[in-house]
């Protein structure tokens, strides 16, 4: 069985205590989620390959880029610059792209992930799930933090579990939105290997980041009745 990892959506840290709340997290999860809007794929603006720069200097953590971007290509090479090991783009707006962006990627010497909105079924992947290394499952609309959990998009954390036992692919599953004590356990149940933890589940919990990370820990350990190691 693989080990349930936790990526904090860095998008809803406090920034006034940057350093403060990275350096605890590098000793507590497994890597950090980078939120990147363009304001028209969704309507809001988030971090950049800046900030990715700005994380490295204290971290060692790898650093998963999710682009909510109209023009996928012009962010995937600025991802690239920065090295940022994960880069994940939205199925939604790969059509005629998907191959060039994907081997693009992984010609960098990096990893490539694809991320389904809401309504979009996986379906859509099919014709290049093989070369994935990763696939998020957004379960809240992308764009914004504090959104209501869609649960019926767990259906297709479970159908991708069975779809890699089925072929022997190699991606591993993500979920992304709003996961927090109150859809800890229906999420463990469809089982991603990733969770995305924003500020319902983390950062909100308490300002001390320690407190906060203490709290999300409980609440994942006593909702699942599994440990979080
Ligand atoms: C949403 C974004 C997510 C959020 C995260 C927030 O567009 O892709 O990564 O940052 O899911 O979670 P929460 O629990 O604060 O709503
Ligand atoms: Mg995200």
């Amino acid at each position: 069985m693989r080990k349930v990892e936790f990526s904090p959506s860095l998008m809803t840290m406090d920034l006034d205590k940057f350093k403060e709340q990275i350096e605890f997290l590098n000793e507590h999860v497994d890597s950090f989620h980078i939120d990147i809007m363009d304001g028209h794929y969704v309507p809001n603006i988030s971090l950049s390959p800046w900030f990715i720069e700005e994380v490295r200097k204290i971290s060692d953590l790898p650093m998963s880029a999710h682009l909510m971007v109209t023009d996928p290509s012009f962010w995937v090479e600025q991802l690239i610059n920065v090295k940022c090991e994960w880069i994940c783009m939205h199925a939604e707006v790969l059509d005629g792209l998907a191959f060039r962006l994907i081997d693009h990627i992984h010609n960098a010497g990096l990893k490539a992930g694809i991320v389904l909105n809401p309504e979009t079924p996986i379906e859509t992947i099919f014709p290049y799930i093989e070369l994935l290394d990763k696939i998020t499952i957004m379960t809240v609309d992308p764009g914004f933090a504090g959104q209501r959990f869609i649960e019926t998009t767990l259906d297709k954390i479970v159908a991708l579990r069975k779809l890699r036992e089925e072929h022997s692919y190699d991606y591993v599953i993500e979920m992304d939105g709003s996961s927090n004590r109150k859809s800890f356990k229906r999420i463990d149940e469809a089982g991603p290997d990733i969770y995305i933890v924003g500020r319902s589940g983390l950062f909100g919990l308490d300002k001390d980041i320690k407190i906060a990370f203490h709290r999300m820990k409980t609440d994942y350990e006593e909702m699942t009745g599994k440990i979080m190691s």
